[in-house]
């Protein structure tokens, strides 16, 4: 069959809602999206431990480390699914890994911000994990079959996390005026960046057009951006906390927030590798690999044991 055939057939696979499986046909091009998304994503979650892990040991009591240590074990998880996903495309996760480790493959630019006190676990669960649910329970329904089903565990997982921030915040919100001036604080650092996860303006965004034609996106940056505002404004309100945000105002024809412009420059010079935190990710992740090497190799060499020992066996028994 022709390449327009088969592309043909693909596309009508896509618009009838139908899940593409690893071994299906697919364009070129579809795969490698997957890829660069799926291997973003997990890098995302890999390097989304070190601002919390900073946090584990100073956490201001064993509930609030437990439930810490809980979540950031799982966003180790979620990147272990998205690199067998990744996998499934033929990705060699060696390679992925190296391309973290080089300073050549992206990750959410969230994630190189600091956090500077106890509040901004909280402001991290509540916005970036609440920023994050909003973006991917739309993948549990992606059209690549292995990417949306490790997205249904993922986004129970993000549930947890986000409660677990929230409830940092309340309490916070309702402590000590120094709390609640910590509260307030992290609000004001992480308000931005958090928006600015959803990418570039859908005008500015390069992939959107054809990730939603391919269903890979069910919804836009802007679009996902704005419900995260609508959101979060009623949690704002709640915490009694306020969104650093001038223009930010109800607009009854829209029936949505308005919200004022995001600092696009702040945005690209984090993405290439210029944020305040950019530098040491790399370096924890690079250190990490190394210092980790010697587990990597005694797993493969008992991998390799068990495999010996089971074909062995079955010899015996032929
Ligand atoms: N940061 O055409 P666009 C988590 C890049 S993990 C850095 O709109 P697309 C969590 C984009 O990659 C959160 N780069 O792209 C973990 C592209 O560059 P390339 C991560 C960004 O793919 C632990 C270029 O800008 N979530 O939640 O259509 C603890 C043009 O953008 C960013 C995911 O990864 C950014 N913020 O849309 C707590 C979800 N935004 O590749 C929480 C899966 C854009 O051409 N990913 N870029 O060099 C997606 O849904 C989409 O990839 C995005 C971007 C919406 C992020």
């Amino acid at each position: 069959m022709i390449e327009k055939d088969l592309n043909q057939i693909f596309q009508t696979r896509i618009d009838a809602d139908e899940k593409i499986e690893a071994r299906d046909w697919m364009p070129e091009k579809y795969r490698q999206t997957l890829i660069r998304q799926i291997s973003q994503h997990a890098h995302s979650e890999v390097v989304g431990m070190l601002p919390e892990g900073n946090w584990i040991t100073r956490a201001p009591s064993l509930r609030r480390k437990v439930a810490l240590l809980a979540k950031v074990q799982d966003e180790a998880g979620h990147g272990l699914y998205l690199y067998s996903a990744a996998e499934t495309l033929g990705a060699k996760r060696s390679d992925l890994l190296q391309q973290l480790i080089d300073g050549t493959a992206k990750y959410s630019s969230i994630f190189n911000y600091p956090t500077l006190t106890w509040a901004d676990i909280g402001a991290i669960g509540w916005l970036v994990d609440g920023a994050a649910i909003m973006n991917q329970v739309m993948l549990c329904r992606t059209s690549y079959g292995p990417y949306a089903r490790a997205m249904v565990r993922i986004c129970k997982e993000e549930s947890f996390h986000q409660r677990q921030g929230y409830e940092i915040m309340i309490a916070l919100s309702q402590g000590s005026e120094e709390q609640k001036a910590m509260a307030q604080d992290a609000l004001n650092r992480w308000w931005w960046p958090s928006l600015m996860m959803f990418g570039p303006n859908d005008d500015e965004s390069k992939h959107t057009a054809q990730s939603m034609a391919w269903r890979i996106k069910r919804k836009t940056n802007d679009e996902l951006r704005q419900a995260f505002v609508d959101a979060s404004v009623p949690q704002a309100e709640y915490l009694g906390l306020t969104i650093p945000d001038e223009y930010l105002k109800w607009n009854e024809e829209r029936g949505h927030y308005d919200f004022g412009p995001i600092d696009w420059d702040e945005f690209w010079q984090v993405v290439k590798g210029y944020g305040p935190c950019n530098a040491e990710r790399i370096a924890a992740r690079r250190k990490s690999q190394e210092e980790g090497k010697w587990v990597q190799e005694a797993a493969m060499a008992y991998a390799r044991k068990r495999k010996q020992r089971s074909q062995d066996q079955k010899t015996k028994v032929a």
